[in-house]
């Protein structure tokens, strides 16, 4: 979670700085979600993200180096430069992508969780996705589709209160995104998602259903995003009485708090110190590094077909 915000934190110092092009979209303030579903998957899972991405790539140990080379477009890039903020993959750690389309990730996970189910594994997929993913048609395919089908898949909803700039208590008609999942029949949890530990907890009875041929569930974790829908948004739309109150819910803190009488202060504080280290070493060869020869432009565009 350190590792994380720290990172992310810089990230939005680059995009303040306009030293990366395109849109930059931070994980701040839902670390607990990444950090309590993802160390859980085994090497033989998958998971699709959102533009949303860093955190969860960073949750499933894809270098630092590698990710932000791929933010600044660059060679080291863990796609080559290629893909860039919103399309971090790297499908050897089973993280088949973030998706700049919203909902987009859901039918894609669940055609996962359909090969492993159809080749008689007992791997997993996750699809992570935002509230506003609720209004897309393809998250009411996906849910058919894995209900109907009984799919290992789980999908996690970082219900961060906001779709871009619009409320969830406007947008969302259920009240809740777990409430939705009545009408196809999959199990439903809504989670505190600034506890890791509860998240952890949700993320393992829902992966030993999966694991156990019963089929998909979804998980909505309510934590809150402390940056605005991309960077440089003036996040007008929020309360700051709202802001204050979910700082105090800070995952890093909450974790702190809970491991008090079980982890030295001085360790913690040691990790803090050393991430912030290797975030500035990342960025640096980050900026450092080469950018993609032109004649790469029209490589890896398509999947060669054996
Ligand atoms: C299919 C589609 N429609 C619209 C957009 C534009 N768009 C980008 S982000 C966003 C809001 C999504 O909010 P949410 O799913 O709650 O995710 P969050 O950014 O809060 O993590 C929208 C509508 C898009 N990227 N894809």
């Amino acid at each position: 979670m350190v590792r994380i915000r720290a990172f992310e934190t810089r990230v939005s110092e680059v995009a303040e700085a306009k030293e990366v092009e395109g849109y930059l979209h931070t994980y701040s303030g839902q670390e607990a979600v990444a950090c309590g579903v993802i160390p859980l998957l085994r090497e033989d899972d998958w998971f699709t993200s959102t533009y949303r991405n860093h955190g969860h790539a960073i949750a499933r140990d894809i270098p630092l180096d590698a990710i932000a080379g791929e933010i600044y477009g660059k060679t080291t890039g863990v796609c080559g430069g290629k893909g860039g903020s919103m399309h971090v993959a790297d499908q050897s750690r089973g993280m088949i992508g973030g998706m700049g389309i919203v909902a987009g990730g859901l039918p894609i996970a669940t055609g996962a969780a359909l090969a492993s189910r159809y080749l008689g594994r007992d791997s997993v997929a996750v699809a992570f996705f935002g509230d506003g993913a609720v209004h897309q048609g393809a998250w009411h395919e996906a849910l058919d589709f894995a209900a109907l089908f009984g799919c290992p898949v789980v999908f996690v909803c970082e219900n961060n209160l906001y779709a871009e700039t619009t409320a969830v208590d406007y947008h969302l008609l259920a009240g809740s995104v777990a409430a939705m999942t009545a009408p196809y029949g999959i199990p439903s949890v809504q989670v505190d998602g600034m506890d890791v530990f509860a998240v952890r907890e949700a993320t393992q009875e829902a992966f030993a259903r999966a694991r156990n041929g019963d089929g998909p569930s979804l998980i909505e974790a309510m934590t809150y995003r402390y940056g605005g829908q991309y960077e440089g948004d003036t996040q007008t739309y929020k309360p700051p009485k709202e802001v204050a109150w979910w700082r105090t819910q800070d995952p890093l803190l909450r974790f702190r708090a809970a491991v008090a009488d079980q982890l030295d202060t001085a360790e913690l504080d040691s990790i803090e110190t050393s991430v912030a280290a290797e975030v500035v070493a990342a960025f640096t060869a980050a900026q450092d590094a080469p950018w993609p020869d032109l004649s790469e432009l029209t490589t890896d565009v398509y999947t060669p077909v054996a």
